[in-house]
């Protein structure tokens, strides 16, 4: 078993019901789930002409590999119908691998950790939420020193606690 987190989003149609019902499909796809953040309501970032997302982090436990992961979520995504009409831009979910375990992948299919995360606070704040002391071993610092520092000053604002699943 290794452990993960994966970062959602969601900004189109009822974001709620989307979170939920991508954490009822991870444990089915080989995702066991540990700790999951509360639900933030997040300002756009990078294309900024969209509506707010809900965002939220999970720590979970998997035997799939790095690969085999990536493909339980994207096949999530498609089973919910979600379709990216450009990138960056609206979506019903998205599901974003951040670490897998302590590994660094650099392929073209998959970068981990995840190559932006550390410039995004709707991810950094869950995250930080979940596991405030994870520290990869490309990291200077752990996750709530990386929060700290992070240039993004984009709102991010605690909508509840963690859905109970
Ligand atoms: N995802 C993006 C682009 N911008 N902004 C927020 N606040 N939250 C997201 O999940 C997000 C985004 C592309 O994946
Ligand atoms: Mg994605
Ligand atoms: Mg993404």
């Amino acid at each position: 078993m290794i452990t993960v987190y994966i970062a959602l989003g969601t900004n189109v149609g009822d974001r709620e019901a989307n979170l939920l019902q991508a954490l009822q499909l991870l444990p089915e796809s080989g995702v066991h789930l540990g700790r999951v953040s509360s639900i933030y309501e997040t300002e756009p970032v990078d294309y900024l002409d969209q509506e707010w997302f809900l965002n939220a982090v999970l720590e979970a436990e998997t035997e799939l590999d790095a690969l085999d992961l990536l493909a339980a979520l994207r096949l999530i995504e498609a089973r919910m119908g979600s379709k990216k009409a450009f990138a960056k831009g609206p979506r019903k979910i998205d599901l974003d691998i951040l670490l897998y375990g302590n590994e660094t992948i650099d392929t073209p299919e998959l970068q981990v950790p995840h190559p932006r995360m550390l410039e995004r606070k709707f991810v950094l704040v869950p995250l930080a939420e979940v596991a405030p002391n994870l520290r990869h071993p490309s990291w200077n610092s752990g996750v709530a020193r990386l929060l700290a520092a992070t240039p993004d000053h984009s709102a991010v604002k605690k909508l509840h606690d963690a859905p109970s699943i």
